[in-house]
């Protein structure tokens, strides 16, 4: 990882984030963007939206797909940051199932202890107090902690570095379950990050993480999920050499479809390889996942994906449709500025989240509303931009739909349903 000049607002990778390797091989260019999930606070707020490129590329000697770019950790999830993860009941079902599975498959009572990286409202530590398992959050964002503690989710307001993994060792502080869900691709130090989690784990704990799996994100066009946020998009190849490297295994992985496909990993400091690691890895070489021709074409396919998306959009409104949009996601974000959707085409996005409601969407400046605004304005069309929920969100606007209103689905190709 280059080092961030203090205060400097980014820096361009030279060499691989987890290898080190010069062989970096740029097969996507988005151009700048805004970062997804800074919200303006008014349309003209005059202050200038900080813009930077978004590229992605592949490292030759890991096979880790990452972006070049590396935005100051501060600026992207300390102040105001937006996201909460309770605002969908289908992410707060997935994550009590995976602890009550946990509670089960280890053992875990009073005597045991938990700590998730990245713990954000408390979406899932919740379920382990419930259980009355002792827990730790640690987070950098001090909004959504102040919710988990509403929840008895004690939240430590940090980045998780490997420095704080040695002084929280030091104190000794030892998991037998760590969590970490949606952040492994989002550190800037992905080694400092791997390696504390080393540091935290009981000899016989094990760390349970999940993150976005790059095989469904080529396959299906998931370019959207590409944003500053996401520094890392990992195949198994290049978790299993990351893994290593620090004295962890890659025991087992799970396929999950959360956020367009996922993988949940477990990993340990003993070696034990399951059937599940050895098949994936087989898999990605038969694939080619682990070699650039894997992705060369990844980036005709997303201008394929932008022109259809736009022509859909431009006929229907010169048809005079009105069009608003679901989720202000930072999917979302990336979307409406890689394609050029602006507020010709969009009246308003709407979204549950009250922190992203009377707030606008980062460069086209679309204003946010809540969901009432669908059934006030009535729209011929919503594009959903939080496409990964879309079952949850055609379940729960039935009355919308009841009344003719349609839903866009950008991701994998641009359809009407
Ligand atoms: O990695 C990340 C993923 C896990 O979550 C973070 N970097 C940021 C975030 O990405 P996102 O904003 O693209 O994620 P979501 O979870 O797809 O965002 C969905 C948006 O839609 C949220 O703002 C909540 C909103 N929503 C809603 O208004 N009604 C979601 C559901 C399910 C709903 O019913
Ligand atoms: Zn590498």
């Amino acid at each position: 990882m280059a080092m961030m000049i203090v205060g400097a607002a980014s820096v361009t990778e030279q060499v691989c984030r987890s290898c080190g390797g010069s062989h970096i091989n740029t097969f996507l260019k988005l151009g700048t963007t805004p970062l997804a999930d800074r919200l303006p606070s008014s349309i003209d707020d005059g202050e200038e939206e900080p813009v930077f490129p978004l590229s992605v590329a592949f490292c030759g000697d890991c096979s880790l797909v990452q972006i070049t770019e590396t935005v100051n950790p501060r600026i992207l999830f300390a102040n105001a940051y937006p996201y909460y993860s309770s605002f969908s009941q289908a992410l707060l079902r997935h994550s009590r199932d995976n602890v009550l599975d946990l509670i089960e498959r280890r053992g875990l009572h009073s005597g045991s202890f938990v700590i998730e990286l990245a713990s954000n409202d408390g979406y899932l530590l919740k379920n382990y107090v419930e259980a009355g398992i002792p827990v730790l959050g640690i987070d950098p964002a001090d909004g959504p902690a102040a919710v988990a503690s509403e929840f008895g989710v004690p939240t430590h307001v940090a980045f998780f570095t490997r420095e704080l993994a040695e002084s929280l060792r030091r104190q000794g502080v030892r998991a037998d379950v760590i969590h970490a869900n949606n952040v492994l691709a989002h550190v800037a130090d992905t080694n400092g990050f791997v390696a504390g989690i080393a540091l935290l784990l009981k000899d016989d704990g094990v760390a349970v993480l999940e993150a976005p799996y790059v095989e469904p994100m080529i396959d299906h066009c998931e370019f959207d999920t590409i944003y500053h946020e996401h520094l890392c998009y990992f195949s198994v190849t290049a978790l299993d050499k990351l893994f290593r490297r620090h004295g962890l295994y890659l025991n087992e992985i799970k396929q999950l479809s959360i956020h367009g496909g996922s993988l949940r990993l477990y990993v340990e400091l003993q070696e034990r390889v399951g059937v599940s690691v050895r098949d994936q890895l087989a898999h990605e070489k038969a694939q080619g996942i682990d070699a650039i021709d894997y992705y060369i074409d990844f980036s005709a396919t997303v201008d394929k994906l932008k022109v259809d998306l736009s022509t859909l959009l431009r006929r229907l409104k010169a048809d005079g449709a009105s069009i608003a949009a679901y989720g202000a996601a930072a999917k979302g974000a990336t979307l409406i500025n890689t394609v050029g959707i602006g507020r010709d085409l969009i009246d308003f996005v709407v979204d549950r989240n009250t922190h992203k409601q009377g707030k606008y969407m980062p460069g086209q400046k679309i204003p946010i509303r809540s969901t009432e605004a669908l059934l006030e304005a009535q729209p011929d069309y919503v594009l959903v931009l939080a496409w990964n929920f879309l079952d949850e969100i055609m379940a729960q606007q039935t009355e919308y739909r009841a009344r003719g209103g349609k839903f866009i689905v950008p991701v994998p190709n641009p359809r009407i349903v």
